[in-house]
């Protein structure tokens, strides 16, 4: 079978519920990926930042293939040897006191809002049934209900409503607009350090701190999602770190198994977590000890590879060379890491048909709301090879 054979079953079977480039994978390995016609191409997606360990890392594969000889899932009706040592690892690793695992990051956030409306209930003392959550305007937390019901991009909430209430939207990178949101029935501000899907849009500085103070001083739960940005990608563990911030609670997922497995978490102070009594809340596989023992070795990559230095300086250095390109198209190169994008004028034509010539030079890159490409390689990408990537997105940004 070729690339044709696989797209034309895909077509037949599957629901079309996403439109990807015409590139059909099967080996994976760092940084680079081979499609079943033997072509070789740079992964600059990485899983939207879920392998930034790079592709099937050795490590990874070997902790996931011990432990699957071992025990995959015991429920957490009993206890496993693996989820104990998660915990006390990402506890020493993140500074969080406590740690609530699931395994999608948009079950993580949907842990969050509601540890957070549960907390304002049991311990802010807000009416039942009154708390609400400010989220940000171009947010991207999942795909739920709940989750798009405070989604602003229409084409996620075209017929699936009716939507969860007690949401309300501000501007993101607009710190006044959050004050003048919040009530006495605030229990949180939910917000990304950096907007992934919303374009890579990097607020400005002083906003997270400003926004954290703000919340702080109305008892509102700061809530940072760094599914996406976290973990290295942003060129430090966390996003928020640039502001020399604390969260009240955090979502991690995505980079947590390296990709290996669907992993996430919710990280949050006693205060926070400890709202959670036996039978409130869970999942069948959150915690199971395969993901714990991927999720693990995953963590120690990350650290003993230093990957958030890497991504600090080689983004810094891919930023600055992406910059120099002197293409019409280009209105401007922003991110932080190796959390990249790159906004095209909207004359343009819009990011697809450079996503497609990028495929064709061996690049896999994806557009982001129309104008943007987003360039978010694994972590463990080498000089050379954004090198080679650049001479390649060289030539497709000067194409007319
Ligand atoms: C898709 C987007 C990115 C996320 C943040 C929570 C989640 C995500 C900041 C939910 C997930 C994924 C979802 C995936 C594509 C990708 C995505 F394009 F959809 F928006 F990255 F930008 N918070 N993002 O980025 O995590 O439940 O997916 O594990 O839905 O196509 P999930």
């Amino acid at each position: 079978m070729n690339t044709k054979d696989y797209i034309a079953l895909e077509e037949q079977y599957g629901a079309h519920n996403y439109n990807p480039l015409d590139v059909v994978i099967e080996k994976a390995e760092g940084v680079w990926v081979y499609d079943v016609d033997g072509k070789k191409y740079l992964d600059c997606l990485a899983a939207y930042s879920a392998v930034n360990q790079g592709h099937c890392h050795p490590r990874i594969v070997k902790a996931l293939q011990n432990q699957a000889e071992k025990v995959t899932l015991t429920s957490r009706a009993f206890r496993n040897n693996q989820l104990p040592l998660l915990y006390k690892e990402l506890a020493e690793l993140t500074g969080y006191e406590m740690i609530l695992p699931m395994n999608s990051g948009a079950e993580a956030v949907e842990t969050a809002l509601k540890a957070a409306r549960k907390w304002g209930y049991k311990v802010k003392g807000v009416p039942e049934n009154k708390a609400e959550i400010i989220t940000c305007r171009n947010n991207f937390a999942g795909r739920t209900i709940t989750i798009i019901s405070f989604s602003t991009e229409e084409q996620y909430k075209d017929g699936f409503g009716p939507f969860t209430p007690g949401f309300k939207t501000v501007d993101y990178g607009d710190a006044k607009a959050l004050e003048e949101a919040i009530t006495e029935n605030t229990v949180a501000f939910l917000v990304e350090p950096i907007q992934g899907e919303g374009g890579v849009i990097v607020p400005p500085e002083g906003y997270l701190k400003e926004v954290y103070e703000i919340c702080k001083k109305n008892n509102v739960l700061f809530i940072a999602d760094e599914i996406q940005s976290g973990l290295g990608r942003s060129g430090k563990l966390f996003a928020f770190e640039y502001e020399g911030i604390k969260p009240d609670a955090v979502t991690i997922g995505k980079a947590l198994s390296g990709g290996l497995y669907p992993v996430s978490a919710v990280l949050a102070s006693k205060e926070v977590l400890g709202v959670f009594n036996p039978g409130d809340h869970g999942s069948t596989f959150g915690g199971n000890p395969l993901a714990a023992a991927v999720a693990r070795e995953a963590l120690k990559v990350l650290v003993e590879e230093k990957l958030p230095d890497r991504a600090y300086e080689l983004g810094k250095y891919f930023r600055e060379k992406l910059r120099e390109i002197p293409s019409k198209h280009v209105k401007e190169v922003r991110g932080k890491g190796l959390f990249i994008g790159v906004e095209l004028l909207p004359e343009a034509g819009g990011a697809r048909r450079f996503c497609e010539a990028l495929m064709e030079k061996g690049i896999l890159a994806k557009e982001t709301h129309e104008n943007v490409i987003r360039f978010a390689p694994p972590l463990v990408i080498k000089k050379e090879e954004i090198d080679w990537a650049l001479e390649r997105i060289r030539e497709v940004l000067l194409m007319d």
